[in-house]
């Protein structure tokens, strides 16, 4: 287990406590505070553990040390799972409804003897819901609205979350005797923002034995993170991973791959037309293989890999995160499909917090963190006095901050830079929570939406606009402000958000947060089809979370973007000499 999910498991031990009677405050706080302790802590967790060095960490009692070695060393916290197994059903399901906390979970299951979510939506229409202490027609409402979104979203994951699950399986199956190509497929090659299930291709010599098939098979099945078997054979297995994530391993001869790895990695959207083209030129294609037709008679193109499927078609190699009928067959067979931006492309990271607002580490410790990922600049962004409850920032504070970046300029000597910036809330009538004075003392500025998710999407439409248009607004944060499996976005009208930036040349970011992955990639590409530079920002709160740099790739990549489409690709010098100029040409 790496230090995020060592942190995540704790975190979750948190909210498991909250939902049990009679745990103690304390308890609970102590594990939020070594989750938060954990994500700030720089260096191999595995290598602390085994150096001994978490002793004397503040924030980290002996207890949760001993939990933490055995997450390292076991994979697993027995703790955990006893708290799961002792947490009624009902009260798990109810977290995964928007809006409602714990302990809102704990007064409904007390107050209402609900067994299951749909119990509860006939309560909720029942209006007895509404009646509770503290609850109220309006929080009865939410949690309808919420449950009607996770019904729309039942059953998906994260990216990250089963990318690493996936991760763990394919290190395993590498190393099985018999195996020659081994990847990823599905939405997850395809680097969706959720994923239904992983799927993954598997082959062997063709002239591999059963035997070889069905030890392979046996491994997979036998594997320490998997909780059922709901299918066993020597061509497709399938199983469901302790975090409840399914996932279908298919096994082929080496001369099958391709084709199959190239069905099962989609998009159904990308195949049909795939397919009709196939067929204008007389040939079908399907998991098995890409055949000519003659005369009724099918017979095999051969193809060592996926690029040459697509020769075959008279199209250019298609990457997996483009493969999502947004028109790249046409692109592919003009040979006009746009060269993806790469994680190494990046120079540097805008958009991220410290300990002058709600993140863990002081502002040395993420440019520490920084150069040792080789970049070359970090843009501080804490929050403005508006978010209050993320210790915003007033403009004496801010001025201090700057001060505090002067200095370690000063220290870096050019090595690194570090640049004055705020991400300042944008208020409910579309003004900024600092007067434009304070933004200009600025380098650059973030401007994000934090409160009034209520308003009408014509009101939060004119609100952002107002934003967008004002001068000193260099970076809209999080435009939609959704959570992936978590909340909408609040009501905009983003085609009207995006023609505003693009006249404006404000940029939209990426928040690269795998739960946020906001600006939506179908958006994405239409920005970029406007000009719009777009940064990928990892709005980090610790030093972990600057890694979160490479799901925002994934996201630029489905959005078509190149280097040139990704604002910091620049140097420094470009970075510094785009926002001067964008500024004074208002
Ligand atoms: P997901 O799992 O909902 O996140 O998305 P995918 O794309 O991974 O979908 P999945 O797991 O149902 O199937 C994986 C790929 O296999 C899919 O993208 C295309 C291919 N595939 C599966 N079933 C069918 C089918 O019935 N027709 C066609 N044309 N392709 C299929
Ligand atoms: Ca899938
Ligand atoms: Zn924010």
């Amino acid at each position: 287990m790496d230090k995020n999910q060592v942190a995540n498991l704790l975190e979750e031990i948190a909210v498991l406590l909250t939902l049990k009677d009679g745990s103690s405050v304390f308890e609970i706080r102590a594990y939020e505070n070594a989750a938060r302790a954990l994500g700030s802590l720089e260096g191999d967790i595995g290598k602390l553990v085994q150096e001994g060095k978490l002793k004397g960490t503040p924030g980290l009692g002996p207890t949760i040390i001993k939990r933490i070695e055995e997450a390292v060393q076991t994979e697993h916290i027995a703790f955990y799972d006893e708290l799961v197994a002792n947490t009624p059903q009902i009260k798990l399901d109810m977290r995964r409804i928007p809006g409602v906390g714990p302990k809102r979970i704990n007064m409904i299951y007390q107050q209402l003897n609900v067994t299951t979510l749909a119990e509860l939506e006939q309560a909720c229409k029942d209006d007895r819901v509404a009646h509770l202490p503290g609850f109220g027609k309006k929080t009865q409402d939410k949690i309808l609205q919420g449950l009607s979104f996770l019904s729309q979203h039942a059953d998906r994951y994260l990216y990250d979350v089963a990318e690493v699950e996936a991760e763990r399986i394919r290190e395993a199956l590498a190393s099985q005797p018999g195996v020659v190509r081994l990847q990823v497929a599905g939405s997850l090659r395809r680097r969706r923002e959720t994923v239904k299930d992983i799927d993954m291709v598997l082959s062997v010599d063709d002239q591999a034995s059963s035997d070889v098939r069905r030890a392979i098979m046996d491994f997979f099945t036998s594997q320490p993170s998997v909780k059922a078997i709901t299918g066993k054979g020597e061509t497709k297995s399938s199983v469901v991973l302790n975090s409840g994530i399914a996932m279908d391993l298919r096994l082929v001869g080496d001369s099958q791959f391709p084709y199959t790895l190239h069905h099962f990695t989609g998009s159904r959207e990308h195949h049909i037309p795939l397919r009709r083209r196939a067929l204008s030129m007389n040939m079908t294609i399907n998991d098995y293989g890409l055949f000519k037709v003659e005369n009724g008679k099918e017979t095999l193109i051969p193809c060592q890999n996926e690029t040459d499927i697509y020769h075959a078609l008279q199209m250019d190699y298609v990457e997996p995160e483009l493969r999502e009928d947004m028109g790249e067959i046409e692109a592919a067979a003009r040979h006009a499909l746009p060269k993806l931006v790469q994680e190494s492309d990046l120079r540097g990271v805008l958009h991220a917090h410290s300990t002058w607002s709600d993140g863990q580490n002081s502002i040395r410790d993420m440019a520490e963190a920084c150069i040792a990922r080789g970049y070359s600049y970090l843009g501080m962004s804490d929050h403005s006095r508006a978010a209050a409850y993320a210790g915003g920032l007033s403009p004496d504070d801010l001025k201090r901050q700057g001060e505090e970046i002067d200095k370690l300029n000063e220290e870096y000597a050019g090595r690194f830079h570090i640049l004055k910036g705020s991400e300042c809330d944008i208020l409910r009538d579309g003004s900024l929570d600092f007067p434009d004075e304070v933004l200009a003392s600025l380098d650059f500025v973030v401007a994000s939406i934090h409160s009034n998710f209520n308003l009408s999407q014509e009101e939060q439409t004119q609100r952002m606009l107002r934003a967008i248009a004002n001068p000193y607004v260099d970076i809209i944060g999080h435009a939609t402000g959704r959570i992936l499996l978590g909340r909408p976005g609040y009501p905009l009208d983003l085609d009207q958000v995006i023609d505003a930036a693009a006249q404006h040349g404000t940029c939209i970011e990426i928040n690269a947060h795998p739960s946020r992955l906001d600006l939506d990639w179908r958006y994405v590409r239409k920005a970029r089809d406007k000009g719009i530079k777009i940064p990928v920002d990892p709005d980090a709160h610790a030093l972990a979370g600057i890694d979160d740099m490479r799901y925002g790739i994934g996201i630029a990549r489905k959005g078509w973007l190149r280097t040139e489409d990704v604002l910091n690709t620049l140097d420094f010098e470009a970075l510094r000499a785009f926002f001067h100029v964008r500024r004074s040409k208002k």
